[in-house]
């Protein structure tokens, strides 16, 4: 049975993938913070009885790497799926310092681990299409970095660091440089569960406005559940490499409201107040991703359409306040 080790476990990915790893027959680790606690409820949902195997949770902080050691010696895992990182964009605008430790430096400190431990673990790298930044759409493998934010710029780092493992050591070390992703497990300060929940709580009678930033921001949006796939396969791969997973379809943040307020039968427009507030320092306008590597090398596509996205998330919420 092979081993497992995932960071960030009861982050919105490390459940989807957790879920997927315990169906394939894996023994699945989770390192988890001793404030993780809160963000369990998405691990709860696995506990649905579909599932072979149990999932074995270890506490751990990127910010421990004699921790990081102990734990790969312990649990010496076949692969390890480097999920964690302090994620949200605009929070690295407040946190600049703490980000680039925990979102790049953590990334080499368990490369590292890996390394002085000597487990010969593969390692997939959650690399991010905000590397891409400003760079012009399309975006594939060989565009330029042009990173917009401190998050960015500490995943460029991570990139580059997991890259150098490869080269160095010959581990066989993958990134996947993923495009927004989301599902109702997403939190709740990315846009798209803002708007979900909010068209929710709006129905419900718990609030009248939703105040957002920039609408006419573009992203290419998948559902997670169909991402987490792609990682697996990176690892299964003869050789470790890098790719774009994406849909290959960008929509603005507009016509997300549009369409999940349209779900709830309302007018996005009665509703969205623009609050400068959410404005960033600076923003990345324009991601829309290139993922034919990926299907080509790995034959991955993704599954879910945007409307069937926004659809499964609107309605989650909904039911969640029974609106
Ligand atoms: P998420 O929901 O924010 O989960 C991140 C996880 O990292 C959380 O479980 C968090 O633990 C953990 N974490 C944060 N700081 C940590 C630390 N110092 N030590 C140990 N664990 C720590 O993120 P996600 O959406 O699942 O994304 C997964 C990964 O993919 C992240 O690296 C993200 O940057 C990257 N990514 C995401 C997207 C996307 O659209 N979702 C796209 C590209 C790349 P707590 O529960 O304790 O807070
Ligand atoms: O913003 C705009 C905002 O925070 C999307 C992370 O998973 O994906 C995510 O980063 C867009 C931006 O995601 C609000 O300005 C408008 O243009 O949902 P978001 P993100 O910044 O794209 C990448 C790939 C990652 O790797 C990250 O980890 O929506 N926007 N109004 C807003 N955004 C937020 N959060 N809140 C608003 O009120």
């Amino acid at each position: 049975m092979p081993i497992a080790l995932i960071t960030g476990v009861a982050g919105q990915d490390g459940s989807y993938l957790a879920q997927l790893l315990l169906s394939k027959g894996y023994e699945v680790h989770g390192i988890v913070r001793r404030s993780s606690m809160l963000s369990r409820g998405r691990l709860e949902q696995m506990h649905d009885g579909t599932h072979e195997g149990t999932l074995q949770l270890h506490y751990g902080d990127l910010d421990d790497p004699i921790g990081l050691v102990r734990l790969m010696q312990t649990i010496a895992p076949d692969e390890v799926y480097h999920l964690a990182a302090q994620s949200h964009v605009q929070v690295s605008f407040d946190m600049p310092d703490y980000t680039g430790s925990v979102t790049g430096l953590g990334t080499m400190r368990l490369l590292e681990a890996i390394r002085v431990s000597g487990v010969p673990a593969r390692f997939y790298q959650a690399s991010s299409s905000e590397m891409f930044g400003a760079s012009p759409p399309p975006q594939n493998e060989d565009t330029k970095f042009h990173p917009r934010s401190p998050y960015g710029v500490a995943k460029v780092y991570a990139y580059w660091a997991t890259v150098n493992y490869r080269e160095s050591y010959g581990m066989f070390a993958s990134n996947g440089i993923l495009f927004n992703h989301e599902s109702p497990r997403r939190g709740e300060n990315f846009v798209t569960r803002k708007i979900t929940k909010g068209v929710a709580a709006i129905l419900a009678g718990q609030q009248e406005k939703l105040h957002l930033g920039n609408l006419d921001a573009k992203r290419d949006w998948g559902f997670a559940g169909d991402y987490v796939e792609g990682m697996w396969r990176m690892l299964q791969h003869h050789q470790p490499d890098d790719f774009v997973v994406a849909t290959g379809e960008a929509h603005s943040v507009r016509e997300f409201c549009e369409l999940a307020f349209g779900r709830a039968g309302l007018d996005y427009e009665q509703y969205v107040v623009v609050d400068e507030r959410y404005f960033r320092p600076a923003e990345v306008d324009y991601l829309l991703g290139d993922p034919s590597k990926a299907t080509r090398e790995l034959g991955w596509t993704p599954a879910t359409t945007f409307a069937d996205l926004v659809s499964m998330m609107v309605d989650a919420d909904r039911a969640v306040l029974g609106a």
